[in-house]
Formats: structure tokens, sequence, C-alpha cells
């Protein structure tokens, strides 16, 4: 089914100079408009064959120039990502040229396509669902290999499939509602209806809950791990963050005071992603820009996911140390003992009023000692030690995991109302409640200006 009739338009490739750059079409008229702009010595594209590819030129049809030398795949409805007839314009990379392509193809009829149009059409016209088009943004803006590995599961289908399964679940159950209204002289119908929505509902939550209880570690695969490198000055803070860049990002010196502004990069350490933040070191001072790092170092704090509090085991725990493991009580966080190549002046049991000895790493940042256990401890901390069961990541959009507790919080109603003996058509309200917001999951219910919203956020030409 065909909701569009117009063609659309756009540059597919990002904007710059590159080999080659890609202009799109997508409609009823995308081979006819690109036809009127390509010139080839043979070969007409309104009869060229689907899924082909056509050398060329192609050419103003006002004033006969020469705009460029161009590959022209042509690929016909439905097999195409929009299931509309597409035309793909491979040009050379540059913004001029391909700019000029552009608006040559809107001359002829064509209309720019609006951000995320192409998919929104592949959306529209069944060929996707609404989590895997969110699957096709996930999977450009992935910055990790965990993260593309996720969205591109996602893309397959394989979260709309098991919350399919569920909503199948909840329908069988809703069936048996109606059979129960249909024929209520079985005077046992009502007792075992509600017996089996019990039931039903009590599975579908926990698998509700499952999803969700991946949902975290989705959430960190997908976006790092927010981790901020803590301590006072001069403690080895942006070594550290030099050491696990490799590479000599932050200024390193032995003042105290040196970092004044955060610094954010992400680093892949063992397959778990991190969003590493180094911070200006802790302390009173009276140093109007130090102050205001400092102040962004505590902000940091409290944002971060994990914190690798450094403390300079070569000198006894200070005030400011003892300040900042107090402040990180109950947080996610490695303490890391620095300058083991020193002699230590650290009182190891006092630290331990404090923290957990598992959570202590002695490590030094010059000689790299003790720095490979680090990975180690953080996936103890975040996955129970494993990383990355392909199993588990599915969901890691906060839309879903919002739908997802909704859907639980309304299959709760349904057990709580059972309980309290409410009749059975005001539970079953409840039921296709959480069986509506699984729908919006995949897009089955869910409402127009949602699917614009989204398809917005896309970037133009995808
Ligand atoms: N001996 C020794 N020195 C280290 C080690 N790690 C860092 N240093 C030195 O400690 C000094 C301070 O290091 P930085 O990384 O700038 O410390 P920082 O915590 O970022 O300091 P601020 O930015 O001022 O808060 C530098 O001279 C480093 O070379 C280590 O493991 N052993
Ligand atoms: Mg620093």
């Amino acid at each position: 089914m065909f909701f569009e009739t117009d063609t659309i338009a756009a540059i597919s490739t990002p904007p710059g100079e590159g080999a080659i750059s890609i202009v799109r079409l997508s409609g009823p008229e995308a081979v006819a408009i690109a036809s009127k702009v390509f010139q080839s010595g043979t070969k007409d594209l309104t009869s060229a064959a689907s899924h082909t590819i056509h050398y060329g030129h192609i050419c103003d049809p006002q004033d006969h120039l020469l705009v460029d030398e161009v590959m022209v795949s042509v690929m016909r409805a439905p097999k195409t990502f929009t299931r509309e007839d597409i035309i793909e314009i491979n040009c050379h990379g540059g913004i001029v040229v391909t700019n000029q392509i552009l608006r040559l193809l809107l001359r002829q009829g064509a209309r720019l396509a609006e951000p995320g149009e192409f998919t929104k059409r592949a959306f529209l016209n069944g060929r996707i669902d609404l989590s895997q088009a969110e699957a096709v943004m996930d999977l450009i803006r992935a910055k990790t290999d965990q993260a593309a590995e996720m969205a591109l599961g996602q893309l397959d289908g394989e979260l709309s499939r098991r919350i399919k399964k569920l909503r199948q679940e909840l329908l069988e159950a809703l069936a048996e509602v109606e059979v129960n209204i249909d024929y209520p002289e079985y005077d046992d119908a009502e007792v075992m209806t509600t017996h089996l929505m019990k039931e039903k509902a009590k599975i579908v939550r926990k698998k509700i809950e499952e999803l969700l209880d991946s949902a975290q570690q989705g959430k960190i695969l997908r976006e790092g791990l927010t981790t901020a490198i803590i301590g006072r000055p001069n403690v080895g803070k942006s070594s550290l963050l030099n050491f696990l860049l490799k590479e000599d990002k932050a200024i390193v010196t032995s003042v105290a005071g040196t970092t004044r502004d955060i610094i954010e990069e992400y680093v892949n350490l063992n397959g778990v992603p991190l969003k590493l933040i180094d911070t200006a070191g802790i302390r009173e001072t009276e140093d109007e820009v130090e102050k205001i790092g400092v102040a962004r170092s505590r902000k940091a704090l409290k944002a971060a996911d994990l914190i690798l509090l450094v403390l300079n085991q070569s000198e006894a725990l200070q005030p400011e140390d003892i300040e900042l493991l107090e402040a990180t009580q109950g947080t996610k966080r490695i303490v890391l003992l620095n300058k083991t190549d020193l002699p230590s002046r650290m009182e190891m049991e006092q630290l331990k009023q404090w923290i957990d000895p598992a959570l202590l790493l002695p490590i030094s940042v010059l000689t790299k000692n003790g720095l490979e256990k680090l990975a180690k401890k953080i996936t103890n901390l975040f996955f129970a030690g494993q990383v990355g069961e392909k199993d588990a990541t599915y969901i890691s959009n906060i839309r879903h995991i919002r739908l997802l507790e909704e859907a639980q919080e309304a299959l709760d109603d349904v057990m709580t109302g059972i309980d309290q003996g409410m009749p059975v058509d005001l539970v079953q309200i409840d039921m296709t409640r959480s069986w509506e917001l699984l729908g919006e999951i995949v897009g089955e219910s869910a409402p127009d200006e949602l699917v614009t919203q989204l398809f917005s956020q896309f970037c133009l030409g995808k």
C-alpha cells in the first residue's frame, strides 16, 4: 500500500568532500525524473531492468551543460528500501556538483525530502516497523561496535518479534474474555477467565521485566558508561585519561591544578564503551578559573554512571580524599590507588573504613602496573562479569523503556483488579491498555504525531 504520491529527493551522503556522493530519489516518478537529466550513448533509464546500474552523465536538460559523470542505480518497487521506485545517483563527491544534481532533480518535479522521510516511507509502506525504523537511526548514531550490533539486531526485527509474541499472549487472554461475555450461562466461565487472565498477566509481566533488566546494559553498551575521573589535584587523573585513550589528550604536569576544564572522550575498554571525563582536581581554591573547574568536577561526579576515584597512595590520606570517599558513597565507583611505583604512605586500614577492598585497585600510570585489571573491575560492577551477552541487549531506547514500564503497570492493575474481585470487563480494560502500549513500540498503535516526531530526528537523506 503506498501512502505517498510525490517523489522525494535528497543527498544521502554527508556534506563535504568525498570520493563519491549519492543523490537519492524515491517515489512513483523517480525513474522518469532521473531519465530527464541522465544521458548515455545508448541507454534509456525508463526501460532499464530493476536493480541494475548504468554509466552516463548528468546533464541540464535546459542548457545541455554537463554536470557530472555518474553511475545510476535503478531499483524498482516493491523490493526496495521504501518499497517505492528508487534511483541512486553516484556522482563525484563535492558540495557543488552534488547540490547541482539535486537542484536539477527538484526542477524536474521531485520534492526535497524531509529528514528521515525515506525511512518513514519504508515504515508507512509496511517494510519495517517503528522499532526497526528507530534501529536505522541508532545504527547511524552508533558510537561503538556493540551499539551497532544491537541496532542491527533490532533492525532485523528481533525486538519486534518479542513484542509481538507478548501481544499475542495478551490477545489470547482477551479473546477468552469475549467468549465469557458471549456465553455468560456457564457459571464457572468467569472464574476460569479471570484465572487465565491473571496467569497470562503474570507471564507477560515477567517477560517484560526481563526485557527491562537488559535495558540498563543496553543503554550502557549503546551510549557508553559515563565515567568521571575524580580526585584531588596532582593524583594522576589526566595521566590516567591519556593512558586509557592511548594518546596525550590532556595536559599533564607536576603542578597541582593543571586541568581546569572537563575533557570528554570515548574509549572502548575490553568491549565496554566508556565516555571518559577528566576533571579538575577537587580542592578549596581562590583561583577564579580553578573554582569554576572544581564546580564542574562536582557536577560531573553527580552525573556519572561510574566514578574512578584516584588517590595518590604515596601520600597519607588527605581531608579532600576523605571528602570524596564520602561523597561517592553509594555510587558505582572504583578507587584507584595511584603511584605504586613510589613508596606507600597510605594507611590501608584507615582506607578500608570507607571502601570495600574489592573496589580498590593499586596502579601506577607511570609504569602501567595494575591497569590491566581495571576493565575486569568495571564489568564486575555493571554486568556481573559478562559483557555483550547477545541475547540480553535488545532494549536500549528510552521510548521503548517507558512504554514497557507502562505496560507492566497496566498488568499490575490487571492482577490487583482480579485479586480484589473486580468484574472481568473492567480488568479487560487494563489488559487491553497493556496490549496497546506494547503495540506502540512496534508502531501498531502509534499515534501520527509520534511517527512524525520520531522521523524528524533523522538526518537528511535517510
Ligand atoms: N611517580 C608517578 N607519577 C605519576 C603517576 N601518575 C601520574 N604521575 C605524575 O603526577 C603528576 C600529576 O599528574 P596529572 O595527571 O597531571 O594529575 P591530575 O590529577 O590530572 O592533576 P590536576 O589536573 O592538577 O588535578 C604528573 O607529574 C605526572 O607525571 C604515577 O603512577 N607515578
Ligand atoms: Mg589533570
